[in-house]
């Protein structure tokens, strides 16, 4: 009886929550409920003290002081008292406050970001530490002591030393000047260009805030299909002015450059990177640059590809080019991000090889401060894809990772999928390039080369002007992930999902254990009702909306889905093979074993890799085309298993973001079924076999799917 009316009472509580748009995200800092904790915080965290006047040590002390009086429900202010008095300290290690702390040989490891967050006896007294070397780490080390106060974690005992495993810790916004987003689902382009510098926006504050959260130091304000228009001195103040809010937060701004600048804007006759002219002309534009912004990151650069002008435009090379960029940018210590993503119309080779096949030549011939961006999989950011074989392939070259957070191919803001696993499955895949262990995250982070200065993990954002950021709710976890696995890639997809959904919904662990279920499976049911057992680039054209399996008519024979799925009366597949287009060639021969084999290969991968016949016999017993039956249907079935769960999680959340979710759900379902019915209402017209009976038949046409236009979907 007791039982039903605490249950009553928790429900009737719950139901009470006050209506959240999701602004907040992760930043939310409630009231501590668990009075018992909330007494041993309030004893532990009796008063604070942030030492410094930097604008960084403000930011600190601004968010410390909202987030423990909100947390804690007392006001806190510093200076509290006398600094030594208070029982938080949060101090670079050479304040005099420290200086009997003992934390030297820590501080000694944690570089320029790194912090410590550590409980102590000082003169007598227990506190409570964070510090670093620098006023940046300081602020790192406050936003973590938040996120363990947010996450009800004991804060009795610390020992925290905590340093980022890569540098260069970024987004690349897609953002168009005309302030739409390519790709983007959530609404329009933060940047508002126009009343820029003269107003700013408060948002750009908290978009600076929520990302520092994470991590993250670095943002590339402009779409890598660039306009040359940036560079321009009207838009040079405008970006100074973002540059100004940042700062503080750590956060250095980049731009994309357009090659074909010097001509566009610079009245120059060639953009070739080896003339003069154009040599000296990025150089006077990099200096002005500077004059703006000092500390200036540098640029991304997509080039010679998908129609972007580029040094091979002049016959020169994508190093040519990086180097042009690399020397102007290289007096004021900027760096060039210069993008691997190429594949050219006019090639006759797998577009799964094509990558490969013209930066690996170029290892060693960039210069230091260049990076060669490369996305985590050889084709685009699908819904599942094998690790690039440009991984490990330049050992003399430091790679960037660029990961895609806005879900092109995966849902866009209307499915919810959690890309945590996706990270971590790329992350974690061993190259082999340096011997067993040599995984992609290792590669990355130059633990097979002592001299790499340089490191970085992007991803492309998520974010626009919609109220919550992300357009669909739970999308704001993947700007979480790609943010914490910057920093940490050894932390575990699980362990960023609860920590998210701590901080951005409740900590009762009821809720947790269902949502983070949620969560961790969304990736495979996405990959099971839209792309299975490594189907890859069958959905619409131009939007990327739906599934559209059936395109065979575009310019580009690589831009048609039936390029990649190759079904026909026999089976379906790309072969891959050495008696296909070899791309297997390109991995390391340990590597290879996954996949070379069609018989042992790893299912989740067969069909990029082999083409398979549609009687072939699947570890389930069953055969491919009663397998992709099996995935499609079951896929669908488990959207209708999220519904249900969401809906128990309703007493948890407050009922706008819970109403959202709900309502997001029903279309997700709404898009599985569609998915499922088109793709294999069209596979079927070559294996010319039966949906198995148990399922329900589709109960629309394939020429009805084919029918389907969206001519104003998001993003294009
Ligand atoms: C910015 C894919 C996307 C394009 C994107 C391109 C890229 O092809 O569909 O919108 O262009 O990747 O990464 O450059």
């Amino acid at each position: 009886m007791k039982k039903i009316l605490f249950l009553f009472l928790l429900i009737c509580s719950y139901s009470q929550l006050n209506a959240e748009t999701g602004y907040d995200l992760w930043l939310r800092y409630q009231p501590i409920q668990d009075q018992t904790l909330l007494g041993k915080y309030r004893q532990q965290i009796s008063s604070m003290y942030v030492d410094g006047n930097s604008e960084t040590i403000r930011m600190a002390r601004e968010e410390l002081t909202n987030g423990l009086s909100d947390m804690l429900q007392q006001k806190f202010s510093s200076p509290s008292a006398m600094g030594s008095a208070a029982s938080l300290i949060a101090a670079r290690g050479t304040s005099s406050l420290l200086a009997t702390a003992g934390i030297k040989e820590l501080l000694a490891q944690t570089g320029e970001e790194g912090f410590i967050i550590i409980s102590k006896n000082l003169s007598g007294k227990k506190r409570i530490i964070i510090s670093g070397n620098t006023d940046k780490a300081i602020l790192y080390g406050v936003f973590h002591f938040l996120r363990l106060l947010q996450t009800q974690q004991s804060i009795s005992n610390l020992e925290t030393v905590s340093v980022p495993k890569v540098k260069l810790r970024m987004l690349n916004h897609w953002d168009n000047l005309n302030r739409t987003v390519e790709r983007g689902y959530a609404g329009f382009s933060l940047w508002n260009w126009h009343s820029l510098p003269g107003y700013i926006d408060p948002r750009y504050k908290d978009y600076a805030r929520a990302n520092a959260s994470i991590g993250i130091n670095g943002t590339v304000l402009t779409n890598v299909n660039a306009n040359a228009t940036i560079l321009t001195k009207n838009y040079l103040e405008k970006v100074k002015a973002l540059a100004d809010v940042f700062r503080p937060y750590g956060i250095k701004v980049y731009l994309t450059a357009r090659f074909s600048a010097p001509i566009e804007i610079g009245g120059l006759k060639t953009a070739d990177p080896l003339d003069e002219k154009v040599r000296q002309w990025w150089k006077d534009k990099v200096k002005e640059i500077y004059q703006h912004i000092p500390d200036f990151g540098g640029f991304v650069i997509k080039a010679n590809s998908e129609g972007q002008p580029g040094p091979q435009d002049y016959k020169r090379s994508h190093s040519d080019g990086a180097n042009m960029f690399a020397e102007a940018v290289a007096p004021f210590n900027g760096i060039i991000m210069w993008r691997a993503f190429v594949y050219s119309a006019e090639k006759n080779v797998d577009r799964h090889k094509q990558a490969y096949d013209e930066f690996v030549p170029l290892d060693g011939a960039f210069h230091k401060n260049v990076m060669v961006q490369v996305k985590n999989g050889a084709i685009d950011f699908m819904p599942r894809e094998p690790f690039h074989p440009l991984f490990g392939a330049m050992p003399k070259t430091p790679l960037m990772m660029e990961f895609q957070v806005t879900q092109e191919y995966l849902g866009q803001a209307t499915n919810l999928v959690y890309l945590g696993p996706l990270f971590k499955e790329c992350l974690d895949s061993d190259t082999y390039t340096s011997g067993k262990g040599s995984t992609v995250a290792k590669v990355l982070d130059g633990s097979f080369n002592k001299d790499q200065t340089l490191t970085g993990i992007t991803g492309v954002a998520n974010i626009g002007t919609d109220v919550n950021w992300t357009g669909h709710p739970f999308a704001q976890a993947n700007w979480y992930a790609l943010g914490r696995l910057a920093w940490n890639h050894s932390l575990s997809a699980e362990k960023i999902a609860d920590e998210w959904l701590r901080m951005t919904y409740s900590n009762h662990t009821a809720f947790i254990q269902t949502a983070s279920k949620l969560m961790m499976e969304s990736r495979d049911i996405f990959v099971q009702y839209s792309n299975p057992i490594g189907l890859h680039h069958i959905m619409g054209t131009g939007h990327h909306y739906g599934p559209a399996p059936w395109v065979n008519n575009l310019n580009r024979p690589d831009w048609n889905p039936v390029y990649y799925h190759k079904a026909d009366s026999m089976g379906i597949g790309f072969n891959r093979t050495a008696t296909g287009s070899n791309a297997l060639v390109q991995y390391h021969p340990e590597a290879r074993k996954l996949w070379e084999d069609m018989n042992t290969c790893e299912e989740k991968n067969l069909l990029w890799f082999h083409h398979v016949p549609w009687t072939f016999k699947m570890r389930s017993g069953r055969s491919l085309w009663d397998e992709l039956c099996h995935h499609y249907y079951s896929g669908a079935a488990k959207v209708k298993e999220m519904q249900q769960s969401w809906a128990n999680l309703n007493p948890y959340v407050d009922q706008q973001r819970f109403d959202q979710v709900r309502s997001l759900l029903n279309v997700q379902y709404d898009e599985a079924v569609w998915w499922r019915n088109a793709c294999l209402l069209y596979f079927q017209t070559f294996s010319k076999k039966p949906i198995p009976g148990q399922y329900e038949k589709p109960d629309k046409t394939l020429d009805y799917y084919k029918s389907l236009r969206f001519p104003f979907a998001p993003g294009n």
